[in-house]
């Protein structure tokens, strides 16, 4: 691999092969990633790089654009019949210009719109203060009960009493099935746009292993690169409803993607999307999707039992919420990472610390179950989980701001040189050798 690369360009060559075996011998547990079968790599490396295409299928703005019509026609029709939409648009560069394209499509500058709140688990891009959507839109934001779940209540309740334009359901850090029926009786009930960001769960509804949104959003937006195991990227999707909300709704998306947001379409990254959305369309992927919440809620059971506090207990989808301690998520990110586990620090709900320095670690099954482990497997890896928090039980991030970056500097020189890790470090690395990456998923 990376035979040219390797001739003409040796500092490159060195950090790929340095990313190639940090992904082969460690184990993926974030969430939000995963890992793409041979197929969609070379449709990434493809002579379609190379093309400018702005416009859509048969109007382009560009000649010699023949093939290049072929493939978006191929990936937004699978899209459409995966996810049984009658439109979908398949230019999104991701998920977060897919999102505003959301709004410049339903909303004015200045409407009020309403989101799940980022530290309780929601999307930057779903109103959160720092992003460009609370600048142009008033951002209403609701949050989760204690328990973990949406609180059904107090989203009717902010509904009705700022009338929203749009209504977000969606989040990156939610363990618990979308109650898409609930949201849409609220949204329809204040005259809103219901639009689902399924970017963390769209592999999972093609599997049929969590509810899809279709019968009940008027848009559905996502990523290409999580549980579907696309490339980067993204898509848009105008459900049915949607278009008798409003029958120019599909139109309006397109153009909201270009001229007004984006530029030319990333040809190879659709024809990624199209390899990605066919290999999603094998009863093989059926199985994959059942798999990654089979092995999410082992694993959960596996922390659980040996004692780790979850956030609402459990899991229903590909993802779980430690919580380990005001401030303690990077202690535990860093540690995890010693011993070849990557998980990302993340805000718990109603998180006592704050963002920088959050309360929770998330982990999630994607990409091992890409890799075809099973529970044998959770159980393992929750046990290193749970060893790993043992040994770090004692570490505390100082009160002090000031000294936190220091801390942590530290502490990561300390653990990778802790004895007890290193021994765990061998043993990861025993099950990765066991479960190599998979080049082809069909
Ligand atoms: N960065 C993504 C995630 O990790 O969930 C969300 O955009």
């Amino acid at each position: 691999m990376y035979d040219f690369i390797k001739k003409q360009d040796k500092e490159l060559f060195r950090a790929l092969e340095a990313e190639e075996k940090r992904q082969a011998e460690g184990i993926e547990l974030i969430p939000s990633e995963n890992i793409v079968s041979k197929a969609v790599r070379e449709a990434m490396g493809s002579c379609l790089t190379n093309k400018y295409s702005e416009g859509y299928p048969h109007a382009r703005y560009y000649g010699g654009n023949e093939i290049i019509d072929e493939v978006e026609d191929l990936a937004r029709e699978r899209a459409k019949k995966l996810f049984k939409v009658p439109h979908a648009n398949v230019q999104p560069y991701s998920g977060s210009p897919a999102n505003f394209a959301v709004y410049l499509a339903t909303c004015e500058p200045g409407d009020t719109i309403m989101g799940q709140l980022l530290t309780a688990g929601g999307h930057l891009t779903h109103g959160w203060k720092a992003n460009a959507t609370s600048l142009f839109y008033k951002a209403v934001q609701y949050g989760v009960k204690p328990d973990g779940y949406l609180d059904l209540k107090e989203i009717a309740r902010l509904a009705k009493k700022n009338k929203p334009k749009l209504i977000w359901v969606g989040a990156t850090a939610y363990v618990r099935e979308f109650p898409f029926k609930e949201l849409a009786k609220i949204a329809d009930s204040v005259g809103a746009y219901l639009a689902a960001d399924i970017a963390h769960i769209a592999g999972l509804v093609i599997a049929g292993a969590h509810k899809s949104p279709v019968p009940y959003a008027h848009i559905v937006t996502t990523t290409t690169h999580k549980t579907l195991r696309g490339p980067r990227g993204g898509m848009i999707m105008v459900t049915r409803k949607g278009l008798a909300k409003d029958p120019e709704l599909a139109a309006k998306v397109d153009r909201a993607i270009f001229p007004y947001l984006q530029g030319g379409p990333h040809n190879h990254t659709t024809a990624g999307i199209a390899v990605a959305l066919h290999e999603a369309s094998t009863p093989k992927f059926r199985a994959y999707g059942e798999r990654v919440v089979k092995n999410a809620k082992a694993l959960a059971a596996e922390l659980m039992r040996r004692k780790i506090e979850l956030v609402s207990n459990g899991t229903d989808n590909h993802m779980m919420l430690v919580k380990c301690g005001a401030g303690r998520g990077a202690i535990l990110e860093i540690a995890l990472d010693t011993i070849g586990l990557t998980t990302n620090k993340n805000t718990v709900p109603h998180e006592p610390s704050s963002p920088f320095y959050p309360s929770g670690i998330r982990i999630g099954t994607p990409s091992v179950t890409t890799r075809n482990m099973k529970e044998r497997e959770m159980k393992l890896i929750g046990g290193w989980i749970a060893e790993v928090t043992k040994i770090t039980k004692d570490e505390e991030l100082p009160k002090e701001k000031s000294e936190r970056k220091a801390y942590l500097a530290s502490f990561k020189k300390r653990a990778h040189a802790d004895k007890q890790l290193k021994k765990l470090r061998k043993q990861v690395l025993t099950l990765c050798k066991k479960f190599p990456i998979p080049d082809s998923f069909v």
